[in-house]
């Protein structure tokens, strides 16, 4: 039977992370995956989480089975985080939630009640996007193409081939966005970008999913959510896939969300109970610690606080390091500018590095980073920062 299976290749993100953990040199470092280290180099467990899970404890809830659409708080919580306060658009009952195994199980899930609903679609994600994005929708049984996104010549966005290609993509194809803080290249999309975004999506009949997964990583939790914003006012209807891993440090939890948004309320009934045909084909529904734990916090006034400052010293640190390595590049002479380093958005930094000098920072000096360049600036510290700059200035 299983004679003829062939090894299927590695995830090139987290296959670093086995040869990390392989790797004996005492002061290596890992700026491959995406994952927040604070200032000792740990994964830190917020105070708010701590606290919802002492009370969770002393509840004793029993766990019986979630239903399909998971935590009904939660589900609230994830719409109001999204669309704010006092959006018409819940309630007017136009958006319907479903819990998620973290944001891929919710890229997941959208994709296959999206195979059902057009199964001809294209899919058109950013070039480059997370490797994830590709190989999902294309598992979903949909043609994966790229849009042109970043320009390595400016560090910056490829606004014009960004616009040509969403606007030669076949009508009504699906598109990916990354709604703030892209991975892996750190740089989003401006105002005026979204809005010329949002107009072709309007005359093309795409359907825009925005995947939100470092909301409050890039300038705020409310600003952070500018694009999800645009699209809920321009009474599109749209797809949003959230991910809490990043944001409550929760990693393994996988807690995550699926939004639609739809026409109307009655539409809204009929779309869910699609969504629900998906989920429990799938897994059923989903687990109750992770979703209790982010509901406890968003919907109790003293934890949102703390979560929001705690969230705000994560995001504040990260451009800290920014700063950091880039005035410690110059002051090495590196032979690049790097100050665009400081312009970037979230956890990643697309360097600029080339495949060779992430190999040789690897081999000489234990400093692991994407193939492509793309480093994880929220694994940075004032301790390893120094060990990262001077690698880099000797590899260039
Ligand atoms: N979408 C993007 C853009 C990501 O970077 C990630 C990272 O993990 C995800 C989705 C998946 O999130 P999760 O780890 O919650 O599945
Ligand atoms: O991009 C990253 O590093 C994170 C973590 O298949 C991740 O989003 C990476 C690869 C993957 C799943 C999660």
């Amino acid at each position: 039977l299983f004679s003829a299976v062939e090894m299927a290749p590695r995830d090139p993100i987290l296959g670093l992370n086995e040869a990390f953990n392989a790797d004996k040199r005492p002061d290596k470092v890992n700026l491959g995956v995406g994952v927040y280290t604070n200032e000792e180099g740990r994964i830190p467990l917020l105070r708010a989480v701590v606290e919802a899970e002492a009370a969770l404890t002393a509840a004793r809830a029993p766990r019986g089975y979630l239903p399909i659409e998971g935590i009904a708080a939660y589900d609230k919580a994830v719409q109001t985080l999204l669309l704010g306060n006092d959006s018409p658009l819940i309630q007017q009952g136009r958006v319907i939630t479903t819990q998620a195994i973290g944001g891929t199980g919710a890229l997941k899930t959208g994709a296959d009640f999206l195979k059902r609903l057009l199964p001809d679609a294209t899919v058109a994600i950013s070039d480059p996007s997370w490797e994830n994005h590709r190989a999902l929708f294309e598992a979903a049984g949909f043609p994966v193409r790229n849009y042109r996104y970043y320009d390595a010549f400016s560090n910056g966005v490829n606004r014009g081939g960004l616009l040509e290609d969403l606007k030669n993509l076949p009508a009504r194809s699906i598109v990916v966005l990354h709604a703030c803080c892209h991975n892996p290249t750190g740089v989003d999309l401006t105002p005026e970008d979204w809005q010329a975004v949002l107009e072709i999506v309007r005359e093309r009949e795409h359907v825009p999913f925005l995947d939100i997964a470092y909301q409050g990583f890039g300038d705020g939790i409310e600003e952070d959510a500018a694009a999800v914003r645009l699209f809920a006012q321009s009474g599109l209807t749209f797809f949003v896939s959230s991910s809490f891993s990043k944001s409550f440090s929760l990693y393994g939890e996988r807690v995550g969300a699926l939004s639609i948004v739809v026409g109307d309320q009655e539409e809204g009934s009929r779309v869910l109970s699609q969504v629900k045909r998906v989920i429990r084909t799938n897994y059923s529904n989903p687990p109750t610690h992770g979703a209790s734990v982010v509901a406890a916090v968003l919907n109790n006034p003293e934890l949102r606080v703390m979560w929001e400052t705690e969230l705000g010293e994560m995001r504040d640190r990260i451009r800290t390091m920014r700063l950091a390595m880039v005035e410690q590049l110059a002051d090495l002479n590196a032979k690049r500018d790097f100050g665009f380093v400081a312009q970037q958005r979230g956890m990643f930094s697309y360097s600029g590095l080339t495949t060779e000098q992430v190999e040789r920072l690897r081999s000489e000096f234990g400093i692991y980073a994407v193939g492509t360049g793309r480093i994880c600036v929220a694994a940075l510290n004032t301790r390893n920062l120094p060990v990262v700059t001077k690698a880099i200035a000797a590899v260039l």
